[in-house]
């Protein structure tokens, strides 16, 4: 069993500073030790290394409607160069970020690699405006169009490298509470499976992940992504993040979904976004948040109770 900690220190897809500092907290909590402590053999890569993308972002909107494509553009081609050479060389890609933009880089890595794969998306946020539909033009908002091709025609040309290689029945969504009205209709018009609050309430997380996995994964024999966006989980639990949503997942609920995809042994990449360490009021939500990250991946990567 062989991981590659991916850092993806980057928080140009969205206005708020500090979510680049996310992989530097997760790795300092010991993070790669608690891997290898699970049996895994580790390494850890750092695309982003010779880039100084936060010094070139900006609040503007360009003519296509979004923010920092550019930066977000580059920052996506290193990583998902780096998600693929480690899926190559069978090794388990665990993306550590930054903001969720990078779920640009890391999905189409995981399809170009098998094209089977499926992508679970844990997350308050569906993730899937286009530069036609989004409000803020912030590209975290927008990962999923791209990888998709919805709306090609309103795409930068930055973005044109791109793989458009996940289809509709091929993603699944747990945890939503916060999705715009273009999103909705989008969700509604290539009927993606999406989970939300009000699902997990209603049949209870158990069942939840068995029907988002049964809509992906019908035969439980092709590769999952799993793209996780810590505000998925509770503000109560998971307090230091850029987009907090009340009502979300309890901790539990949240280690479950992860636990579970361990349990089908088809976790064939990972990544755990949006951890923003200065947007805590206190060392206890830095800590809280922290712990989440990790504990996401242990779980993910086998960590049982007993
Ligand atoms: C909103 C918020 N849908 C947007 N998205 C967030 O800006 O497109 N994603 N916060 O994590
Ligand atoms: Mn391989
Ligand atoms: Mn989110
Ligand atoms: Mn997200």
């Amino acid at each position: 069993k062989k991981a590659t900690i991916i850092t993806a220190p980057f928080s140009g897809g969205q206005p708020k500073g500090g979510v680049e500092l996310g992989p530097e907290y997760i790795l300092k909590a010991g993070f790669e030790k608690q891997l290898e402590h699970l049996g895994w053999q580790t390494e850890v890569a750092n695309p982003l290394e010779k880039t100084n993308y936060e010094a070139q972002k900006s609040n503007d909107k360009d003519s296509f409607g979004v923010k920092n494509t550019k930066i977000v553009s580059e920052c996506c081609q290193k990583i998902h160069e780096a998600v693929r050479s480690a899926l190559s060389s069978d090794r388990l890609p665990v993306t550590i970020g930054g903001d969720h933009s990078i779920g640009t880089a890391t999905v189409s890595a995981a399809l170009e690699h098998n094209p089977d794969a499926c992508v679970l998306w844990i997350d308050a946020h569906a993730d899937i405006n286009t530069p036609k539909t989004t409000e803020s033009g912030n590209l975290h908002g927008c990962p999923i169009s791209f990888v998709m091709g919805i709306d090609s025609d309103s795409y930068p040309p930055e973005f044109a490298w791109v793989p458009q290689n996940l289809k509709a029945n091929r993603i699944a969504y747990i945890g939503l509470r916060d999705v715009d009205d273009g999103e909705k209709a989008i969700l509604k018009k290539y009927n993606i499976p999406a989970f939300s609050m009000y699902h997990v309430d209603k049949y209870g997380i158990g069942k939840v992940v068995e029907m988002a996995l049964d809509a992906v994964n019908p035969e439980r024999k092709n590769p999952i992504h799993l793209s996780y966006d810590v505000d998925a989980i509770d503000p109560s639990f998971v307090p230091a993040t850029g987009t907090r949503v009340e009502g979300g997942l309890s901790l539990r609920e949240g280690l479950f979904i992860a636990e579970e995809i361990a349990h089908t042994g088809l976790l064939g990449s990972i990544d755990i976004v949006e951890t923003n360490p200065l947007l805590a009021e206190t060392e206890e939500h830095i800590l809280d948040t922290v712990s989440a990250a990790c504990a996401i991946g242990r779980c993910a990567l086998g960590q049982t109770l007993l």
